[in-house]
């Protein structure tokens, strides 16, 4: 009985770790990208933000997509550290 107990009690802290572990992924519109090095610039902002995975910063379309940890970053990190490094972004819709 107490290692069913226990094996439930692993399957729980298993199972919101891998919660935990969860990605979220978002594209935000970016203002003022306006030649070829910007991309760079946005990239390296957001790769700074604590629990930024990985980011892809595409000029034609002016977006940036985003992996991240929701538990240790949110959007508005992300957006912020945009408008710091003179890219005002937000979510695209
Ligand atoms: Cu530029």
């Amino acid at each position: 009985m107490i290692l069913v107990a226990t094996m439930l009690l692993v399957g729980t802290v298993w199972i919101q770790g891998a919660f935990a572990a969860a990605e979220r992924t978002v594209t935000l519109a970016v203002d003022h990208m306006t030649c070829a090095t910007c991309p760079f610039v946005v990239r390296k902002a957001l790769q700074q933000v604590d629990g930024v995975d990985t980011v892809r910063v595409d000029y034609e379309s002016k977006t940036a997509t985003v992996a991240f940890d929701p538990e240790i970053a949110s959007v508005s990190d992300l957006t912020a550290a945009t408008t710091r490094a003179g890219y005002p972004s937000k979510p695209k819709e």
